[in-house]
């Protein structure tokens, strides 16, 4: 069975986030939580691109309108690991709607409207999978051993 630490969740910083500066504010909580970064990047996504990662939702109405905003500047993309990150990381981030994020949660302490909600987080644990390989080659992404991961796990 794989080691539980090495679970990986894909963590985006979107174009509303880069242009509040709250690109080191949201690295920082996963840092300080003990997750381990094993991929970062900044780019500029195509709609092709950001149609795949949102596949699932290319019936919904707010569609487009998520295609028009996510392509509207440079995204900060990251892959970070560790013991049930998939789902402490989307407790981190708060609901989708950041009105029901509880404060202390990033959403419920940076931002207001649904289709400005800065982060994205993913779902499950198969999704981190996907979502990782679909954004990151593998050469990008980094196996390495934290100096304070025996301080972190027991
Ligand atoms: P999630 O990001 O919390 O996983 P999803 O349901 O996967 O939420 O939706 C993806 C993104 O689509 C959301 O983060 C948000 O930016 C946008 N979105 C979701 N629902 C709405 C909506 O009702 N209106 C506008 N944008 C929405
Ligand atoms: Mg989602």
């Amino acid at each position: 069975m794989a080691d539980k630490r090495s679970e990986r969740t894909f963590i985006m910083v979107k174009p509303d986030g880069v242009q509040r500066g709250l690109v080191g504010e949201i690295m920082k909580r996963f840092e300080n939580r003990g997750y381990k970064l094993v991929a970062c990047k900044m780019c500029r996504p195509s709609q092709e691109h950001l149609e795949e990662h949102y596949r699932d939702l290319k019936s919904k109405p707010f569609f487009p309108g998520l295609i028009t905003y996510m392509t509207s500047g440079p995204v900060v993309c990251m892959v970070w690991e560790g013991k049930e990150v998939v789902k402490m990381g989307r407790m981190m981030l708060g609901a989708t709607n950041p009105l029901e994020s509880n404060p202390g949660t990033i959403r419920g302490d940076f931002c207001i409207d649904v289709g400005r909600n800065i982060c994205h987080g993913s779902d499950s644990v198969e999704s981190g999978k996907r979502e990782s390989s679909h954004w990151f080659k593998e050469g990008e992404i980094q196996e390495w051993k934290p100096a304070e991961f025996d301080w972190v796990y027991e």
